[in-house]
């Protein structure tokens, strides 16, 4: 049994979050998604994100992909997260790439490509600006 795990905000979901989720559960047979905090958001990308942590936790919950949510407090916290559910592969986007690789001791890391042309950031920009 192969447990995956990712991490992230997944603001404002959308078809770069599923195409992720979608790959990783591929990889396994359990997917555990680590979900920002709104406070931990605010840490990486100053500013809160426009859903609050409960709502994206019940849209992450929500997919067939997913098996458990739980929440990420801390980007420093990951070796412990990684050990507490036992995970056997970290994926991330490759925005993050080389950024966890230090992890390599705990579990295999591996970044997946991201979609082109869609990030939260742009999605607000185009909303703010209608
Ligand atoms: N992603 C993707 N394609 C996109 C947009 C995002 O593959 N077009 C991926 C990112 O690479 C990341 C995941 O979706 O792996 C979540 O993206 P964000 O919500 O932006 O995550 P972020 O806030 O960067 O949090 O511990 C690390 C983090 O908490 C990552």
């Amino acid at each position: 049994m192969k447990r995956i795990i990712t991490f992230g905000t997944f603001d404002l979901f959308h078809v770069g979050h599923a195409n992720l989720f979608e790959r990783a559960a591929a990889m396994g047979d359990t997917l555990i998604v680590g979900v920002s905090t709104d406070d931990l958001n605010a840490d990486k990308k100053g500013r809160t994100p426009i859903y609050s942590f409960a709502d994206r936790v019940k849209i992450i919950s929500s997919l067939r992909y997913v098996d458990l949510c739980f929440a990420e407090e801390s980007l420093e916290k990951k070796s412990e997260y990684l050990r507490h559910y036992q995970a056997d592969i970290l994926v991330m986007g490759d925005d993050w790439k080389g950024r966890f690789d230090h992890l390599k001791d705990i579990c295999d890391v591996v970044y997946l490509e991201r979609t082109p042309s869609v990030s939260t950031t742009e999605i607000i920009e185009v909303i703010t600006s209608k």
